[in-house]
């Protein structure tokens, strides 16, 4: 067998030695199960039935409104699987004809127009990779750090690969008046939301999107159109779209009112506070796993910026007195998942694992003290702390 080159990396002792699980001395062929015939040729793929990540289904009263969950600590690298991407609704997911489904821009343009799904499939497209995370992600940390597992405390993120028409075209198609300053993004579902995006944002990098993970978009992230405005929180990626209207003062929704503002200790309210700031968690070991024994584990977690590229993120395996950098995989793309690694022997003692990232501008994620100093208790959005998990001497491991 070829050495393991990770045994250098590691510096530590052999990775057999460490999990005890690597090669026996007597391994032989005659020990594999027999090779065998598979089942037919399928038109659309199946994951393998072995296979068990779900979203967490709340049990809700009105199963239409409310949200499921990315299981974060069963997924690998950066991508989110489609069929795992966490879901809000506010009046389920509407079945929309993408023959008759439109996008109509209007308000403050020249010349108001409508666009259907095969007039923006011939636009110029873009594809670009971000995540999209709900402000109220994390809420209950502001209350207690009580998050037990990641996907409690962290599944309402996800990260996949959109594909769309960048709306500065359209706007620009459509002629954009110079009184126009915002614009205000409805969707096709009962609930009427809507919101405010500052027009920078619709000339800079705002999307609408057809596709995801190279097929189109699954109803449940808005079939058939989708705003996307990367880094922004996940209220503002409207689903379903289907207006887009100049106005030149934000229209002051419930969702950007009542909701997703953050009431400060000196009783004013942060609002339009859109853009989300760096945040990251590991995912293993997290809440709720049991380590298999002391020895090699890696840690693993993803960080995410609303302003751009993972820069850094240090991690801390002994309660946050001492810091090392992880490794961070490549490429690094901006407002999206970066998944980070760091090799780690546990000697089996109980311990405290953190992670702590800091984004290209210079922005370093907060600890729940100093995040609750500059914001005081009363808010239910917006947490980016950093997130303490406990290692108990007989492996387990739980939320702190
Ligand atoms: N039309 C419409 N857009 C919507 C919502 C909605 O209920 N209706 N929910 C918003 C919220 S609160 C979030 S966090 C994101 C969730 O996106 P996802 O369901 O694709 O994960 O969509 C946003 N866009
Ligand atoms: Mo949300």
């Amino acid at each position: 067998m070829k050495k393991n080159p990770r045994r250098r990396f590691l510096q530590f002792a052999p990775l057999a030695a460490l999990t005890g699980c690597a090669t026996k001395p007597a391994a032989t062929e005659e020990e594999q199960l027999p090779s065998q015939l598979g089942k037919p040729l399928s038109a659309y793929g199946e994951r393998s039935k072995y296979e068990t990540a779900k979203r967490l289904v709340p049990e809700v009263k009105r199963p239409q409104i409310g949200a499921t969950r990315t299981p974060l600590a069963e997924i690998d690298g950066t991508i989110t699987p489609a069929s795992l991407h966490f879901e809000r609704h506010h009046a389920g997911v509407p079945d929309l004809d993408p023959a008759k489904h439109t996008l109509l821009i209007h308000g403050l343009v020249e010349r108001p127009a409508v666009f259907t799904i095969a007039d923006l499939k011939r636009l110029p497209s873009e594809t670009r990779t971000h995540f999209v995370e709900c402000a109220g992600n994390s809420g209950n940390e502001w209350k207690s750090p009580g998050a037990g597992d990641v996907v409690r405390g962290f599944g309402l993120a996800s990260n996949t690969e959109w594909t769309g028409v960048p709306l500065r075209i359209l706007l620009e198609e459509a002629g954009l008046k110079k009184e126009g300053k915002w614009f205000l993004a409805e969707g096709a579902d009962v609930c009427k939301m809507y919101r405010s995006i500052p027009i920078e944002k619709g000339l800079g990098d705002a999307m609408i999107v057809y596709a995801q993970n190279g097929e189109a978009l699954r109803p449940e992230q808005g079939y058939p159109l989708r705003l996307l405005v990367p880094g922004y929180e996940g209220n503002a990626n409207v689903k379903w779209v289907r207006q887009i209207k100049v106005v030149d003062q934000p229209g002051q929704a419930k969702d950007e009112t009542s909701k997703y503002t953050d009431l400060l200790a000196d009783g004013t309210a942060r609002q339009f506070s859109l853009v989300l700031d760096a945040k990251s968690v590991i995912t293993s070991p997290s809440g709720g796993q049991k380590l298999a024994g002391q020895g090699f584990h890696e840690i693993r977690g993803l960080a995410w910026s609303g302003r751009g590229r993972i820069d850094r993120v240090d991690v801390s395996t002994d309660g946050g007195k001492t810091w090392t950098r992880a490794a961070l995989q490549e490429p690094r793309l901006p407002m999206a998942f970066t998944r980070f690694r760091l090799p780690w022997a546990w000697d089996g003692q109980p311990v405290e694992i953190l992670s702590r990232a800091v984004d290209e501008s210079g922005y370093v994620q907060p600890s729940r003290e100093e995040l609750t100093e500059a914001r005081g208790g009363n808010s239910q959005y917006h947490y980016n702390g950093i997130k303490q998990w406990k290692i108990e001497a007989d492996g387990s491991v739980k939320s702190v």
